[in-house]
């Protein structure tokens, strides 16, 4: 909140909102808004329609009393003996209280007392005591109370109105003097003719000054004199600042709609993503899919799976299956059939950047779409699709790199043990095949028991064996490719998620960044319509 009243709250908006088209490019628009902030800014005095007065003089003068009298009732105490104790004090229409409360905290004005004159309600009346002394916080008084109030009425008494001190000050406030006003008080202590007198020398002081016209009343705060011109002169300053408030205010209202309509913004409806949500994630998905498509995890998991089944045999598997893979390995097959590193990292040969760019681009282009066609290639350019080739190249580059680098099956307790079977199975194989040469050499001078199996009857022994070893070799053989398939399928899902998280967000902090920028600086854009 700004202390300077609501118009510089909307005006700091509307300087930001300048910022932010400058940001994306929209540097005419940008210059124009400006323009007005810098004239809405010039403008001195209370920011919003409120007429903010204040009450100086040296303590005794009688600000309590011309208070008082001006409201009609006891606002602030009057002190008879000094020095006083006064707090600071605000006396406020009752409508506008709001409006002032930033200023009033910043002044420490704790002691708020409302009204609801009718003919005063756009006033607002301070009476500061810390103002009151002619030493020591002068210069606050100019750097920080002046810009941020409309008025500083100095109130002098018939006996202190020619102290130097006093005009010495009003001499350094001579560069504010449309909105100094002066009042000399107790007039009951003079004459009619003294009063004229006092008067005219005040005058003619003050424009020694440097004060060419002084907005100057003489009035008696006991017995009321010149209180009601007080009043009336104060009501028509208030009504000509609500009036200059009011242009100045629609200037400002008008540039910020300005600058919103550059951005596509509708007043009406405020601030709207250029790209909805669920559009914008669709987007996304596709553009993942289309990572996915050069990626393949699955191509990297079938690979994975040849790959196990390989080690799987090396490591343990039958002694018929080990002397083929040698031969393989020896041609050289088995690197060509099985390395799925090799295979994740040659993902530019299973198609073009395109598949996952054009999502992109086309969000990007939808994006721009919405904003009205005068602005829409500036947009476009800082929406940034040229960057987000070389971008996504490289991070799919190093994705899959980060992939092929962890790519080892892990090693796995059922292979040696599917090994240690195998070779129990082809024991068994052998010693059977043995066993029947044996029969055969013998000619059938040896033997044999039987096994009774169901259905084919009594089978001998020796080609049960054979029979038995055979089958649990194949049934082996299945085991180990159902688990090779499984560690291949598991592993492509891991890559498969990994690499979409990554992809995901490559698109969403690169292609999609200029998007966030300027969303980022259309919400502050929208900020400043309010
Ligand atoms: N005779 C006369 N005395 C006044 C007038 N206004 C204020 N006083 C007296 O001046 C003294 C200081 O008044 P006060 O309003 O407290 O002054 P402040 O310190 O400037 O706020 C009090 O004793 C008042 O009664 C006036 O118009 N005529
Ligand atoms: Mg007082």
């Amino acid at each position: 909140m700004s202390e300077g009243g609501p118009l510089d709250e909307r005006l700091a908006r509307l300087r930001d909102a300048v910022e932010a088209a400058r940001s994306i490019g929209l540097e005419p628009e940008a210059a124009a808004a400006r323009t007005v902030t810098r004239r809405v800014g010039r403008r001195a005095g209370f920011g919003g329609e409120l007429y903010v007065m204040a009450l100086a003089g040296g303590t005794g003068v009688g600000k309590s009393s011309v208070l008082n009298a001006l409201a009609g009732e006891t606002v602030s105490e009057v002190r008879a003996v000094r020095p006083t104790t006064d707090r600071p004090l605000a006396w406020v229409g009752g409508t506008r209280r709001d409006e002032v409360a930033p200023l009033l905290e910043w002044l420490k004005v704790e002691q708020v007392v409302t009204h609801d004159r009718p003919d005063l309600g756009d006033i607002a009346v301070l009476d500061l005591p810390d103002i009151d002394s002619v030493r020591g916080e002068h210069r606050a008084l100019v750097d920080t109370l002046l810009p941020r109030i409309d008025a500083v009425t100095w109130i002098v008494d018939p006996e202190k109105y020619d102290d130097e001190r006093v005009h010495a000050y009003w001499r350094t406030l001579a560069l504010h003097a449309d909105r100094l006003r002066f009042v000399l008080n107790k007039s009951d202590r003079l004459t009619e003719e003294e009063a004229h007198l006092v008067a005219d020398d005040l005058r003619a002081r003050l424009v020694a000054d440097g004060i060419p016209r002084p907005a100057l009343h003489v009035v008696s705060a006991i017995r009321g004199d010149g209180i009601d011109r007080l009043r009336s002169d104060l009501a028509e300053a208030a009504h000509a600042k609500v009036i200059v408030s009011a242009k100045l205010e629609a200037d400002r209202a008008e540039a910020a709609k300005e600058l919103a309509a550059s951005v596509g913004i509708e007043p009406e409806d405020g601030y709207q993503p250029l790209l909805r949500h669920d559009r914008r994630e669709a987007l996304v998905r596709e553009a993942i899919a289309g990572a996915m498509t050069l990626v393949d995890p699955d191509g990297v998991g079938r690979q994975v799976r040849a790959q196990v089944l390989h080690r799987a045999r090396m490591g343990g598997g039958s002694f018929v299956g080990r002397v083929t893979q040698l031969g393989w390995r020896l041609i050289g097959g088995q690197r060509r059939n099985a390395d799925p590193s090799a295979y994740l990292l040659a993902w530019r040969t299973r198609g073009a950047l395109g598949r996952v760019l054009n999502p992109v681009r086309a969000a990007l282009v939808e994006a721009a779409a919405a904003v009205p066609a005068e602005s829409r290639g500036r947009i476009l350019d800082a929406l940034g699709a040229p960057s987000a080739e070389r971008d996504l190249d490289a991070v799919l580059d190093r994705a899959t790199q980060a992939e092929a680098s962890g790519l080892e099956p892990p090693e796995s307790l059922v292979w040696p043990v599917l090994g240690a079977a195998q070779v129990v199975a082809g024991a068994l194989v052998l010693f059977a095949v043995a066993w029947l040469v044996t029969l055969f050499v013998a000619g059938g001078s040896i033997p044999v028991d039987s096994v009774g199996v169901p259905i084919l009857g009594p089978i001998p022994m020796p080609l049960a064996v054979l029979v038995g070893g055979l089958l649990l070799g194949a049934l082996l053989t299945w085991l180990l490719q159902l688990h090779a398939g499984y560690v291949g399928r598991s592993m492509a899902r891991e890559i498969e998620e990994r690499t979409a998280d990554t992809v995901r967000a490559a698109v969403v902090t690169d292609g999609l960044a200029g998007l966030e920028r300027v969303e980022a600086a259309r919400r502050t854009i929208a900020a400043a319509l309010d």
